[in-house]
């Protein structure tokens, strides 16, 4: 980590011309918005999960000249996707919680999501997810084209963070949520 911030300026060099080639396949596959030429992402996966809620993770470059803010982010996998980072709270417990605003990504900065660390959390998962499957998020910018990223589905074992007061009162299928196709309530994040 350490190593990557030093060497940043050859890096960043490599970085841009490495990207040009992988995006130049992207392009073949069909994308073309205009985020996914200007933001690099690096290995982005899901871990593997039977119950309500799991989370991304992966590494998005910002390399347009402004900074970003994610606005939100959306997947077909799933109710809703928050932005988590983790805090220490007042027992010293690392638990997570909501981002105020979404992460910003500064220019030429990037945003690391690592368990234990920033993620995006997916919350209402409709299936299980499995390891090998494909998950496409779109992720929202405040301004711009949205960037859509296909991520893998990934066991990982240790995966499994404390959650907050918030999470840990999800009772379950309290108000018997029939998954219908009206997701017109915005009703979050009310508090
Ligand atoms: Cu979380």
């Amino acid at each position: 980590m350490q190593k990557n911030i030093k060497n940043t300026r050859i890096n960043k060099l490599m970085a841009i011309s490495v990207t040009g080639l992988a995006l130049g396949g992207f392009a073949l596959a069909g994308c073309s918005a205009t985020a996914e030429e200007e933001l690099t992402v690096t290995d982005p996966w899901v871990r593997s999960e039977a119950g309500d809620m799991t989370a991304m993770f992966g590494e998005i470059e910002n390399t347009t000249g402004s900074d970003l803010l994610i606005d939100s982010i959306e997947t077909e996998v799933a109710d809703t996707v928050e932005m988590h980072e983790m805090v220490e709270d007042d027992s010293g417990n690392m638990i997570m919680q909501e981002i105020e605003g979404g992460f910003t990504i500064p220019a030429g900065e990037t945003l690391v999501l690592e368990p234990g660390g920033d993620h995006f959390m997916f919350m209402g998962l409709h299936d299980e997810l499995l390891a090998g499957d494909t998950v496409t998020v779109t992720v929202h910018f405040d301004e711009g084209e949205p960037l859509t990223i296909e991520a893998t589905v990934k066991d990982f074992p240790g995966g499994n963070e404390p959650y907050g007061d918030e999470h840990d009162e999800h009772g379950g299928d309290h108000d018997s949520d029939e998954h219908g196709d009206d997701h017109d309530h915005d009703d979050s994040g009310d508090h």
